[in-house]
């Protein structure tokens, strides 16, 4: 995966994406970023990338003419149109299956916008998909895209050390994570839950699916009618959410 951040603050996004997991995949040679500087395209002796809006109102508006330019140096680059992914509170909100369909592509250009947003015109030529990390104002969209690639990522080929693990991870079936445990197997007087130390698998996996169907009824509730449940576990369900309607009357 080759990934293009487009923004006006590439060593914020290089430094975020240097650490940890996606740093090391990055020395592996799994995936590559090249943060492109919006500002290497201006043609004015000024390096300016805005100017005010036509027809008045607050802020100032990021030009067409550097975007489009910065774009089409990846664009050179890469030889072929990539998908061009706008971060914007104003589009769909990100999700992991919008994760899982960006991680089968081989080049993602990310643009970040600032200011009060992007003249429209290199909008509606280059962006493919409008995104959102959710509904709230950032000041840019640098971290969203951090964010992006950092989900992204995490489902690649060999960037996790056990390539089981990114698919029984909250969200899989549409249930959370059950919990964890690790030694000591007492802690601050609390025991680690027995089938734990059991040994017995077919428990274990019983006891885990269990724990992260409550889980997803009590912290997730709208997630739980999307749930992929086996028919024993539909009784389970059932029969919890019994329980939990006499404990609350
Ligand atoms: Cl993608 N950009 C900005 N500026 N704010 C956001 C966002 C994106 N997603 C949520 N808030």
């Amino acid at each position: 995966m080759n990934y293009y951040i487009l923004t006006l603050f590439p060593d914020m996004v290089m430094e975020g994406l240097n650490t940890s997991i996606i740093g090391r995949a990055k020395e592996k040679g799994l995936l590559s970023i090249e943060a492109v500087n919006i500002r290497d395209f201006t043609e004015n002796k000024h390096n300016r990338v805005d100017d005010y809006p036509y027809g008045g109102g607050a802020g100032m508006v990021m030009q067409a003419q550097p975007v489009y330019d910065a774009y089409l140096h990846v664009e050179e680059k890469i030889g072929r149109k990539p998908k061009v992914i706008y971060m914007t509170p104003q589009g769909k909100t990100f999700h992991q299956s919008m994760a899982e369909e960006f991680a089968k592509e081989e080049d993602l250009v990310f643009l970040c916008g600032h200011y009060e947003g992007i003249d429209e015109r290199v909008l509606e030529e280059i962006v493919t998909d409008y995104v959102s990390i959710g509904d709230y104002v950032l000041t840019g969209g640098e971290l969203p895209a951090m964010v992006m690639i950092d989900a992204i990522s995490r489902l690649l080929k060999d960037v996790l050390h056990n390539d089981t693990s990114a698919e029984f991870e909250s969200f899989h079936d549409n249930l959370l994570e059950y919990p964890q445990y690790s030694r000591p197997k007492i802690w601050k007087d609390k025991r680690v839950p027995e089938v734990l130390l059991s040994g017995h698998h077919a428990n274990i996996e019983k006891w885990r699916r269990e724990q992260s169907i409550m889980r997803t009824v009590e912290w997730r509730p709208d997630l739980i009618g999307k749930a992929v449940l086996s028919e024993k576990e539909k009784v389970f369900l059932e029969k919890y959410l019994e329980e939990r309607k006499k404990d609350l009357h």
